[in-house]
């Protein structure tokens, strides 16, 4: 369960990106710190910061190997800024619908959270899933992704953003240990062959939505948890949106920071760490009068992997298993299949 936590950490988790794939990594002090902040940030928030490049406000490590230069970042979020400004129609030529597997555009209010349309809009894609390939389990989200020809390069750009399946590997190898487990505890059949998903997602200034100027503007994505391993979030610099919930039930804000990414642990994660790591409600309100960007990429375990809390989990907490077994193909077809009007 998350704690009164006022602030999100930050973590250069270089010595783990450098390391967590030698034998010898539980030896090298600088891989043990950063596993001893990863586990206290997992527990005491579930959400930190991991920085990747080198910033000079904070003269951090750069992270070298994530794949993914600075300036296609911000290319990728200049893109979307270029797509959301289309028109209404121009958009929907690549409308998301149950038939083309939730693939495609929504547009502002057609994602629902507990009852309420999010303000915002976006661009979903999924790792590609071909006919048949996971039988009546995959059948919800079968399809090919839609990507925009407007700008020019949006596809090839954006899915560079799937190089992050590298760093979130590490990530993930390094929670494990937090976890007390092996560096491999989260390979193989549990997400060994990791299902992903990608949102680009645009939140309208707040003169925009409700034409009244207000301080505060609409929910733009209501409170929730993520479904998956773990999430690495990209935000719009110079506007603060995201917000996460501690358990007093303040609403913390994580504001963007140049050269990282916001790392949030999702459901699945909280069940195979048997509540050791809690999944955290966030929510986001864009209340700057400026359009916000963010793009999100969710690494998720195997799409049919059964999940269940890690023995060495539920040895740890009381020797009793809190959660039954879920798949995480059926947990994120259950959320598509409610997540729309
Ligand atoms: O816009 C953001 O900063 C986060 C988006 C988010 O929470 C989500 O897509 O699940």
């Amino acid at each position: 369960m998350a704690t009164d936590f006022k602030s999100i950490p930050i973590i250069d988790i270089s010595p783990l990106v450098a390391k967590c794939d030698d034998p010898k990594r539980v030896q090298d002090p600088d891989v043990l710190e950063v596993v001893g902040q990863l586990d206290q940030a997992c527990r005491e928030a579930g959400f930190f910061y991991v920085v990747l490049f080198y910033s000079p406000s904070f003269s951090l490590t750069v992270i070298k190997g994530h794949g993914i230069p600075d300036s296609l970042i911000k290319d990728v979020k200049n893109a979307a800024h270029k797509f959301f400004d289309l028109p209404y129609e121009e958009k929907m030529k690549i409308k998301l619908s149950p038939a083309a597997g939730y693939r495609g555009y929504q547009r502002i209010g057609e994602n629902i959270t507990k009852g309420i349309p999010d303000m915002h809009e976006a661009i979903d894609c999924y790792r590609e899933i071909t006919p048949g390939m996971y039988g009546a389990l995959g059948k919800v989200i079968e399809g090919v992704n839609q990507w925009p020809h407007d700008p020019p390069y949006f596809e090839y750009e954006t899915l560079f953003f799937c190089t992050l399946i590298d760093l979130s590997r590490k990530i993930v190898r390094g929670i494990a240990l937090a976890l007390g487990g092996s560096a491999d505890e989260f390979e193989g059949e549990r997400a060994g062959d990791a299902f992903w998903v990608l949102r680009v997602i645009g939140y309208p200034g707040v003169s925009n939505t409700n034409g009244q100027n207000a301080p505060e503007n609409d929910i733009g994505c209501g409170a929730h948890t993520d479904y998956g391993l773990v999430t690495l979030v990209n935000q719009d610099d110079g506007i603060t949106a995201l917000q996460v919930r501690n358990q007093s039930g303040e609403w913390i804000s994580a504001p963007p920071i140049p050269g990282t990414f916001v790392c949030n642990i999702g459901d699945m994660l909280k069940i195979w760490s048997n509540g050791m790591y809690d999944s955290t409600l966030h929510r986001v309100i864009n209340s700057s009068p400026k359009y916000r960007v963010c793009v999100a990429y969710f690494y998720e375990p195997n799409f049919d992997a059964a999940v269940e809390p890690l023995d060495i989990c539920k040895d740890k907490t009381g020797g009793i298993k809190k959660y039954g077994k879920a798949v995480y193909g059926e947990h994120l077809a259950s959320k598509l299949e409610t997540n729309f009007v």
